[in-house]
């Protein structure tokens, strides 16, 4: 049981504390690795090396995380690679999950 004291201390808490959310891309057959560093790239703000090396991660791994975001960022993210990824003919996925 948890006191009223708890209680409103937990309620601050999610007030001032908006929930954090991994942005993850995930590897298949058909996207370009080049694609994928430029995603890396114009959405996550990675250097080139540090996309290229997210983007090994994933085709090794099957998954890879991109960043951490607040929940509208992190859902505007996932949207801007699906877009991209259709505009280029691309089936490239991301989600996104509670860090
Ligand atoms: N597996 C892809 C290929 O061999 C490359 C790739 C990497 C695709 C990462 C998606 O999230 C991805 N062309």
């Amino acid at each position: 049981m948890s006191t009223k004291k708890e209680l409103e201390l937990e309620g601050e808490l999610l007030l001032k504390e908006p929930g954090q959310y991994k942005v993850i891309l995930l590897n298949d057959d058909y996207t370009s690795m080049d694609f994928v560093v430029e995603v890396l790239m114009s959405i996550f703000h990675k250097n080139y090396q540090e996309a290229e090396q997210i983007m090994l991660d994933i085709h090794r791994q099957d998954r890879g995380l991109c960043g951490v975001y607040t929940y509208e960022v992190a859902e505007t993210k996932v949207m801007q690679v699906s877009r991209l990824a259709r505009e280029h003919g691309y089936p490239l996925k991301a989600t996104m999950e509670e860090a």
